[in-house]
């Protein structure tokens, strides 16, 4: 069976390894978003490229859900030692080594879907990961402060101000021109199930969403996701402050009704959410809490089993 997923950070590629597990003879697909990624010291950062990678490929900072584990910070010092900016954003020994391997590659002209097959082939993730775009684009959010009304960058949100300031709003920035990376349509063309797992709606399912062909491509197909909210909050992270920054309510049916009865024809939502609907849409209620390995795959194996009951 041919599968493709969309993914963002921590929660979708936790999601991953529950959906390898359930499905290991499947050959998986990952769409990983890139609007995250930034450019630190010199060096090109895909945060949520690596985080798939490295949860896949068994070397993440398992309780942090981000980064490597067994992780030291050497160089971090040493740069704050010399006073180089940002100190806000935590990069590892470890992990400056994939930043360092991406960044040659990036100068030697090698696409960023290339270059994640590259640093794949050492880690063995398990799936195919493809960036949703070789083209660089990079969410940035809108905020006022006491410098004024300005954009910066997503993780200066998300990690400096712990999207503390409110987001006026959400862009990603050259969504307008780039291109679907090197087989993402093809794959999700011939994919017999699309799983949207319970990333970030806004900047990880979204984001992915914006790139132009994207969602097109998958309205033909069968497409059936996990509701990133439990009882009208995110299990993790800030979806929330997300959702709010574009209007939205933090909802398991608000986050259906953003994706939209032509985009979903399946969706997994918690006990405590069953009374969600929406006209064209089989909504099925179990546990969503991804707290092991064994409940991930059963959320995961519910996922599958809803959309081969969709499957024509
Ligand atoms: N998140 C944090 O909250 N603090 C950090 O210092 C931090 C550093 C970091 C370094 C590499 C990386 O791949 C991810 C990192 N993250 C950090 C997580 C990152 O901000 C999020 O995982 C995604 O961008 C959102 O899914």
């Amino acid at each position: 069976m041919r599968i493709v997923s969309l993914a963002g950070g921590i929660g979708g590629a936790r999601f991953l390894r529950g959906l390898r597990a359930a499905a290991p003879s499947a050959e998986i697909t990952v769409i990983g978003n890139t609007g995250d990624d930034i450019t630190l010291f010199g060096l090109r950062v895909c945060p949520d490229l690596d985080t798939v990678m490295y949860t896949l490929g068994g070397g993440i900072n398992e309780e942090q859900g981000w980064g490597r584990e067994k992780e030291t910070h050497v160089v971090k010092e040493e740069l704050a030692a010399y006073g180089v900016e940002p100190q806000w954003f935590g990069l590892g020994d470890r992990d400056f080594a994939t930043h360092i391997v991406r960044s040659q590659m990036l100068e030697a002209g090698f696409p960023l879907s290339q270059i994640t097959e590259a640093l794949c082939a050492r880690w063995q993730p398990g799936v195919r990961l493809l960036p949703m775009s070789d083209d660089r684009c990079e969410t940035h959010v809108v905020i006022t402060d006491d410098r004024g009304r300005r954009a910066v960058h997503f993780q200066e949100w998300w990690v400096r101000l712990r999207a503390s300031i409110p987001a006026e709003s959400i862009a990603l920035i050259g969504a307008e021109t780039a291109k679907p990376a090197p087989g993402v349509l093809e794959a999700i063309e011939e994919a017999d199930v699309v799983i949207l797992p319970p990333s970030n709606p806004v900047v990880s399912i979204g984001t992915i969403l914006q790139i132009p062909g994207i969602r097109d491509a998958l309205l033909p197909k069968t497409v059936v996701g996990v509701s990133p909210i439990i009882g009208g909050a995110p299990v993790r992270g800030m979806a929330d402050a997300c959702l709010t920054a574009i209007g939205v309510e933090t909802s398991a049916q608000a986050v259906l009704d953003l994706y939209g009865a032509d985009l979903i024809n399946g969706w997994l939502v918690a006990e405590e959410d069953a009374e969600v609907s929406l006209d064209g849409v089989v909504v099925q209620a179990r546990p969503l809490l991804m707290h092991d390995p064994d409940s991930t795959r059963a959320i995961a194996e519910a996922t599958l089993t809803l959309a081969n009951s969709l499957n024509p």
